[in-house]
């Protein structure tokens, strides 16, 4: 019998490079996703597996929907990556955001208490949830001061996760993943909106980028790597939290630079900045020390982020030409 997996998000960036991990690994994998009116497959085709993954309708907002795919896959993991998880849109849905990527989580883990409680579970945290806090390098040790809707409902989603380990012995894991990017992220955030733009610009398709704060720093890794940690986490004996980075932080600025060069612009010829991409509060900076995922799970990132733009501006670059 193949091992089971149940991923939420499944349609997302890590929801994709997870499900092709597994696939690859023999699982038999299923994927919650909500329905939209929209193409939300895209990424699963990209990668050449949208028939193979199994489909259940629901949503982490409800909890009926959640339970019924728990009993009908039966699995033996379960991978919560399901979230508003734009940090900007979060201002502008708060509840939404709250009650799904907050109360979300608890909805999971009921189920899985009640009707799988040997189910192994992963939880999608993030470095947002450091937010204010500065520290040399962020490390599970490091205190907690979310700025944002979303850090602090992803915070609740956190701390549910590792009561329920305590409460219930459930073994539930969190992986604190600071900012990871690929091919396949989504159009809104600031790494493939610089790369779309610095492709659209290049082939003739846009005049200018309209970016908030260049000053802003963020440890950027490649989610392919990434998705590798949540996948050993869960093959621990013992669940626990784990920060998951590069250790190398760098400002919007530099990564622009980095897209436009790969074209042979200059950004600053580009870049225009406009105070509507600003956010009400900031997270200035974002650097994690992964030194407890390298020595309890061998993980270590492997792409650095020249390499990630290098991959990022490639794929963009043929999009756009194929428009
Ligand atoms: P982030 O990613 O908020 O760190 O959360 P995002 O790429 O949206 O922003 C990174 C930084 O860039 C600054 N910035 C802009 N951001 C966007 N999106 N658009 C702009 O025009 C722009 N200009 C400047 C932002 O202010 C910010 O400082 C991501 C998400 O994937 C979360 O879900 C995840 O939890 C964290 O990473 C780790």
């Amino acid at each position: 019998m193949p091992n089971v997996a149940l991923i939420t998000g499944v349609t997302g960036q890590d929801g994709a490079y997870l499900a092709k991990l597994l696939l690859d690994k023999g699982y038999e994998v299923h994927g919650l996703v909500a329905r939209r009116s929209s193409d939300t497959r895209w990424r699963l085709r990209e990668l050449g597996i949208e028939g193979e993954v199994r489909y259940h309708e629901g949503d982490l907002a409800d909890a009926c929907s959640i339970q019924r795919a728990v009993i009908k896959s039966r699995p033996q993991e379960v991978y919560n990556l399901g979230a508003q998880s734009f940090v900007g849109s979060s201002w502008d849905q708060p509840v939404t955001t709250g009650i799904v990527d907050g109360l979300g989580v608890t909805h999971l883990l009921e189920a899985i208490r009640q009707f799988a409680p040997e189910t192994r579970f992963y939880q999608a945290s993030t470095s947002e949830m450091f937010g204010l806090i500065q520290a040399e390098r962020q490390d599970e040790n490091t205190p907690f001061y979310p700025r944002s809707p979303y850090g602090v409902a992803k915070l609740y989603g956190h701390w549910i996760t590792v009561n329920y380990r305590e409460s219930f012995h459930l073994h539930a894991s969190s992986g604190i993943l600071f900012n990871h990017e690929s091919p396949l992220r989504g159009i809104e955030f600031v790494t493939r909106k610089v790369t779309d733009a610095a492709a659209r610009i290049k082939l003739g398709k846009q005049k200018e980028l309209r970016l908030g704060n260049i000053d802003a720093k963020r440890d950027w890794g490649f989610a392919g790597d990434y998705v590798e940690a949540m996948w050993l986490m869960l093959q621990q004996e013992k669940a626990d939290d784990y920060v998951i980075a590069t250790g190398v932080t760098t400002t919007v600025r530099d990564m622009c630079k980095l897209a436009f060069e790969h074209v042979g612009l200059n950004y600053e010829d580009h870049v225009v900045i406009d105070p509507q991409f600003f956010r009400p509060a900031e997270v200035d900076v974002l650097l994690g020390n992964p030194a407890k995922a390298e020595h309890e799970l061998g993980w270590k990132p492997k792409t650095s982020l020249a390499t990630l733009i290098q991959m990022m501006m490639e794929a963009d670059l043929r999009r756009v030409d194929r428009e």
